[in-house]
């Protein structure tokens, strides 16, 4: 008796257990378990918002399907004609505004360009793929302060100085591998007596007419942001990213008693956006993390110029890197 009425609850306990299950399977929040267990199944093809998109215009598209079951999901456009790669990735059973929607934005350089796209859509573990087009009117806008995109050859606010070495390459290039629209800037040289190969420079005093940069004075809502690569198979390329702050408000940088805060980079062999936040930047001498120079506060809005400088070490041979859509942020790194 007493064993049989334990069974007794047991089964009730249970019976509740599956009741419960059912309420939940009813209410509209969680995931319903037939979502989760059922057998995959495609039940709604893959639909754009709109067949053409002006991201020029603030417009932005969504894609849409429905499976039987919530799943992964690989979302992949792709531009005929740059290459640009989007990709979007997640788990759900349907596809929406939430969580397939493109701005405009890359994943894989280069940029997208005014183009037809080709729109992929996997399921991992799933055979079916389904397919689409979007076509790009207008592209992204870049809300930024834009030292360079290198679109229009180098902008003449900027100073260059280059060494007289071998092989010298300071130069406005186009043709693939492209990363922000069809041109950027390349670097490249042999010199064989000293680290600097060549450096470019924006005074604050050349940039929008003499108006300078107009950086917010908070720190921690400027990001300096760039796209750089290096020649596929060196790695001798450094960039040397140098701001200097006219600390005193005299006009002037006085080399060694005002701050000058530095990024050192080694870029691989794919174009990368780099973003840095103002406030992160340090000190650095002959590559080390040093005590500030001047008064130790970042002040952006204080910035007096920015320097680009090109290097390798003098003895390992010609060295070339490149780079492309410098420019300050604010609030938030670049998203290209
Ligand atoms: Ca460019
Ligand atoms: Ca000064
Ligand atoms: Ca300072």
């Amino acid at each position: 008796m007493p064993l049989r009425s334990k069974h007794f609850l047991a089964s009730l306990a249970l019976a509740s257990l599956a009741f419960a299950s059912c309420e939940r399977d009813l209410t509209p929040e969680g995931p319903a378990l037939t979502d989760l267990y059922g057998t995959f199944k495609v039940k709604s093809g893959l639909t754009a918002s709109r067949a053409q998109v002006n991201f020029a215009n603030g417009e932005s598209v969504y894609f849409t399907a429905e499976t039987s079951i919530s799943t992964d999901f690989v979302l992949t456009i792709t531009g005929q004609t740059s290459g640009a790669v989007k990709r979007i990735e997640g788990k759900a059973r349907t596809l929406d505004a939430t969580n397939a929607l493109w701005q405009g934005e890359t994943s894989q350089f280069p940029t997208f360009q005014t183009e037809m796209c080709d729109v992929m859509l996997t399921y991992p573990g799933y055979p079916d793929t389904l397919y689409g087009n979007v076509q790009v009117l207008g592209t992204r806008v870049i809300e930024a302060t834009i030292l360079d995109d290198f679109e229009n050859g180098m902008s003449p606010e900027w100073t260059k100085f280059i060494q007289s070495g071998a092989n010298m390459k300071f130069t406005v290039q186009g043709g693939a591998p492209l990363a922000e629209g069809l041109s950027y800037y390349k670097m490249g040289g042999t010199v064989a007596w000293d680290w600097l190969i060549g450096m470019v420079e924006m005074p604050k005093n050349n940039f929008n007419s003499g108006a300078g940069f107009s950086l917010n004075n908070d720190a921690d809502k400027v990001y300096f942001n760039g796209v750089f690569r290096q020649l596929a198979g060196l790695d001798n390329g450094i960039i040397l990213l140098q701001l200097r702050e006219d600390d005193n408000g005299d006009g002037t940088y006085s080399e060694g008693n005002e701050d000058m805060w530095s990024v050192e980079i080694r870029p691989g062999s794919a174009w990368e956006l780099n973003s840095y936040k103002y406030s992160d930047l340090v000190t650095l001498v002959n590559g080390a993390a040093s005590a500030a120079l001047g008064n130790g506060l970042h002040e952006p809005d204080k910035l007096h110029r920015v320097s680009i400088l090109f290097l390798a070490n003098p003895n390992s041979g010609y060295a070339e890197c490149d780079t492309d859509m410098l420019c300050f942020t604010e609030n938030a790194p670049l998203a290209l």
